[in-house]
């Protein structure tokens, strides 16, 4: 994403005045006249009779206008009550909802011209609408489908206004066959220019040759039909509803070819949605993680499974608040109150492929530093320097690896960014090099609040924002000023060119007294204590939009800031979904430029590309088993957002923890790709060390495993950095042909290569999991599954993870120390799982882990790894000094038949190698330079 210079798009903004409903109301009248049908309706209300009857008065002072909630949606009389009822005849799962605000009686419905049929007492809690569209619903015609050299364009254009205000008559449809993978689609309103995302996304010249899908396309009503040219089966059709383009209600419904979808983030959700008439709402808030409720980040996208494992998926490139509902049909409504359309469908045809297609837009992941994959240790309430010492001191006490040690608010001087307190963290900057002493990094939190109630002159951030302008403005034009941790603040608009300079001066200030490697980014949604600001917000349309998403609190004020405050780039409402990102992006940069080194930030606010330059973490998660359960599709959801470096608050935020919740916790947190213990304040500690010994041991175990894997990890990040891959991932990624995988959201996978089994349950030392076609070898003993693709029951007493290993595989681990510093730079395994065949292959990325681009400057080693007939070969695809004396001292191979009676490494005989006939598994333990080319064979 770009901060561009861009002039506020000023656009002209409507209001209604009782004038014009009456003209609707006369028109209405001539209407009843002809009676019956749309036909009639058609010829009628010519776009000049309709512009009539919703003429507008076009005020200047738009933040004055006053919106009553009457005029919200306009009640429009009998206009539409001519409909022939037979046009209702549709079946429950196929009907839209055409009063998406409210209950309406059965007089206001058919005064939309819509459908009214109350749901049985039964059904009425499924959400399943009283009040539909009838099929001849009027929505826009095409015309002009005209070749481009891109793909098509035409004009659409609607004759009826619907019961909104404002709607766009004109529409211009852009098509664009951009690879053959994917296909893009857009409607603007061809006479004003509306918000667009700021994302740069790839620029197309030509149409594709070939491609995965055809375009059909439906005159009147308009329709767009995308078909899969191998199987013919329609990925989308949006002739299913009415398309409604008003100035701020854009509403698309199209059909769904399998009721198996995933995506549309972030909420406390399954991996599949539920069909049955869900709604999800995408509007950024502070919130802590419940059923149903928009959440801290928002991803317009989801991925559909297609029968014989196919995939597809659909982003739709806007920022506003929105709600997207999804039905049994299996059908999705994409409702949003501002901006344009504009989709991107992703052909696939495998889930991979889907991801990767939709990463092709949004950015693949940023590399991260390889220190942050080690654990990460937090809470609010390490209330001093000396405290929070006293914590890595114990860590290291009780052996525990810790590679970054962080702090909450309580480092600050009054809650202000960028300070810190001169009693409690008085030696703040020693505290931090002595960490950095101990090959460990440091991370503070920062939330965008910037105080604004210190005396002129003694805060910094403030006044400097103030003097270069970039904070966020109300009504006045003057910084809107809302309260968050310091009391009243004003919030910096990062879309502001000068706020991104701003923002990197402050963090090298603060670096400058403080040399912390990262940056925790908090409260970005943005949250705000009070309703919009601590003057309230103006009446006005943006404020009070015809219709209001489902938003928690009912109003888009709740808990941030006015959406009609005015930032650079537009308004609060076009950015608000952006904010974090924003933040992120302004804080990625401003690290680079200070640190010199990879950046590493992690945020709790999220959008479309936000993977491009951070990580995340899911929020205030509870400590109960229930949200335990929860963070695994959490973590596997933000992997197909392009954002993998993600991970839940180890053993729980918010309430207080118990033993063995933590315990089972830690290790499923050892494979989240983020692993931070984090801890709400006030709640009874929850570091490892304040466990029993046994449940010490256990963690312990986790963490080393995590740690041993650690190369793996890393170069499962490379590939999500270089190639669009995920990180941990859904079964159902590496086994989309198997359908029992659709919905395994209780298990995750590490690449290809790692099936990961954890305990959810309290009290339960045994844990079912599903094993996809194929020779698995369990981690700890070896032994060996060979699934049907079947569930098995798994032993899990307390000191256990299950974590299997999928034949073919190879997979690169090292010696795990207490720090990654460390483990760096100890010796090598490669465990080598055989398929039945013999064969396996691996690879492994290997830089200096901190360097900012080694991949994208060749500073790197890649080795492949291969194995077939009783040999091991590795293969050096570039080597760079890095590697110079890492060691490969072990090598385990698993699934060999029969015992082998010699070992040679580059021919040379091996003395030290051991076979186990009842797990069939060879140890061989070596010497060799991982940088040189060796042959390890065994016969
Ligand atoms: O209003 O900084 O999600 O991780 O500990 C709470 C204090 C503010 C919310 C974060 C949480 C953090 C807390 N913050």
């Amino acid at each position: 994403m770009t901060v561009t210079d861009k002039t506020e798009q000023k656009r002209p903004y409507m209001i209604f005045k009782v004038l014009a409903l009456a003209a609707a109301a006369a028109a209405v009248t001539v209407l009843s006249i002809y009676g019956v049908h749309d036909v009639a309706l058609a010829v009628i209300m010519s776009p000049t009779a309709a512009s009539q009857a919703w003429d507008v008065y076009r005020g200047e002072n738009k933040d004055r206008e006053e919106v009553t909630p009457e005029q919200k949606f306009v009640e429009q009389s009998e206009s539409f009550n001519i409909l022939p009822p037979t046009t209702c005849d549709i079946p429950p799962d196929r009907q839209f909802d055409c009063a998406p605000e409210k209950l309406i009686s059965q007089e206001e419905c058919q005064a939309r011209g819509c459908c009214y049929v109350p749901v049985s007492c039964l059904d009425s809690a499924t959400g399943k609408p009283w009040c539909f569209f009838p099929l001849s619903y009027p929505s826009y015609k095409m015309k002009n489908l005209t070749a481009t050299e891109t793909g098509y364009t035409a004009q659409l254009t609607r004759e009826t206004p619907t019961f909104l205000p404002d709607d766009i008559m004109t529409l211009q449809l852009d098509v664009m066959f951009e690879t053959e993978g994917r296909l893009r689609f857009s409607l603007r309103d061809p006479a004003n220019e509306r918000f667009e995302v700021p994302l740069e996304t790839p620029q197309i010249n030509t149409k594709a040759s070939s491609t995965l899908y055809t375009v059909q396309f439906s005159a009147d009503p308009f329709g767009l039909i995308v078909v899969r040219k191998s199987s013919g089966q329609v990925l989308l059709n949006t002739t299913v509803a009415p398309l409604f383009y008003a100035d701020q209600f854009l509403q698309i419904s199209t059909s769904l070819p399998s009721g198996f979808i995933s995506g549309l983030g972030e909420h406390l959700t399954p991996l599949l949605l539920n069909v049955s008439w869900t709604k999800v709402t995408l509007w950024n808030r502070d919130m802590p993680p419940a059923p149903s409720a928009n959440l801290y980040g928002s991803h317009p996208f989801y991925l559909v499974l297609e029968e014989g494992g196919l995939a597809h998926g659909v982003f739709l490139l806007n920022s506003n608040a929105m709600d997207v509902v999804l039905q049994p049909a299996p059908a999705i409504t994409w409702r949003t109150i501002g901006g344009i359309l504009d989709f991107y469908i992703f052909l696939g045809p495998d889930p991979k492929n889907v991801v990767r297609q939709y990463l092709d837009v949004i950015g693949y992941p940023f590399m991260p530093p390889y220190w942050a994959l080690g654990f990460h240790l937090c809470r609010w309430g390490y209330f001093s320097s000396a405290v929070t010492k006293e914590v890595v001191k114990n860590m290291t006490t009780a052996q525990f690896p810790l590679d970054v040690q962080w702090n909450d608010l309580d480092y600050t001087d009054a809650r202000r960014d960028f300070t810190f307190d001169k009693d409690r963290f008085q030696d703040m900057p020693d505290m931090v090099s002595d960490f950095h002493r101990g090959g460990r990094r440091y991370v503070m939190i920062v939330d965008p609040g910037i105080s604004s109630s210190s005396p002129s002159g003694n805060y910094r951030p403030y006044d400097e924002g103030l003097k270069r302008g970039v904070f966020i403005l109300n009504a006045t034009g003057q910084p809107l000023m809302g309260k968050v941790w310091p009391g009243p603040t004003a919030f910096p608009d990062f879309t502001n060119p000068q706020a991104q300079q701003w923002w990197y001066d402050m963090v090298k200030d603060f670096h400058d007294q403080v040399p912390f490697d990262g940056m925790w980014i908090d409260m970005n949604e943005p949250s705000n204590f009070v309703e919009g600001s601590l003057d309230g917000c103006p009446n006005n349309k943006i404020e009070n939009p015809p219709y209001v998403p489902g938003v928690l609190g009912r109003s888009l004020k709740t808990h941030t800031i006015c959406a009609s405050s005015k930032q650079y780039l537009s308004s609060h409402s076009n950015l608000h979904n952006l904010y974090g990102l924003t933040e992120a992006i302004a804080s990625h940069n401003a690290l680079v430029r200070v640190r010199g080194k990879r950046p590493f930030v992690i945020s709790r606010s999220t959008f479309a590309s936000h993977g491009h330059y951070a990580g995340h973490w899911t929020g205030d998660v509870a400590s109960s088993w229930e949200h335990l359960s929860y963070t695994i599709p959490a973590v596997l959801l933000f992997n197909l957002y392009g954002v993998p470096l993600v991970g839940a608050d180890v053993c729980g935020f918010a309430g207080n923890t118990s033993e063995e919740l933590c315990v089972r916790w830690t290790q499923l947190g050892a494979f989240y790709p983020f692993m931070r213990n984090h801890n709400d304040h006030g709640n009874t500690p929850q570091e490892p060390y304040v466990f029993s010994q046994g449940a010490q041991k256990a963690m312990r175990k986790a963490l080393l495993l995590r740690y041993s894997l650690l190369p793996y990890l890393y170069t499962l990040f490379h590939k999500a950095h270089s190639a669009g891959d995920t990180v941990a991932r859904p079964l159902y990624l590496e086994f989309p042909e198997d359908p029992n995988t659709w919905n395994i959201d209780q298990q995750l996978m590490w690449g290809a290569a790692l099936l990961i089994t954890p305990v959810l349950v309290a009290g339960k030392t045994k844990v079912s999991g599903y094993f996809p076609l194929g020779t698995w070898y369990n981690w700890m003993d070896g032994s060996t599954i060979h699934s049907r693709g079947q569930w098995i029951l798994l032993p899990a007493p307390l000191d256990t993870i299950n974590v299997h290993i999928r034949a073919g595989y190879i997979l690169p681990l090292q010696e795990p120390a207490l720090t990654t510093t460390e483990s760096r730079e100890k010796g090598m395994t490669l465990v080598v799982a055989l398929t039945p065949e013999g064969v396996a292959r691996g690879d492994l990325f290997w830089d200096d882990g901190d360097e900012l681009l080694t991949f994208e400057k060749g500073d790197y080693t890649q080795l492949l790894f291969l194995a077939r007939d009783g040999m091991l070969v590795n293969e050096i695809v570039r080597l760079n000094h890095q590697v110079d004396g890492l060691l490969l001292q072990e090598v385990t191979v698993l699934g060999v038949p029969h015992p082998p009676h010699q070992v040679l490494a580059n021919g040379v005989p091996v003395a030290d190698f051991s076979y186990r006939l009842d797990t069939k598994i060879l140890n061989i333990s070596l010497s060799l330079l991982m940088g040189e080319e060796f042959v390890i064979t065994w016969s």
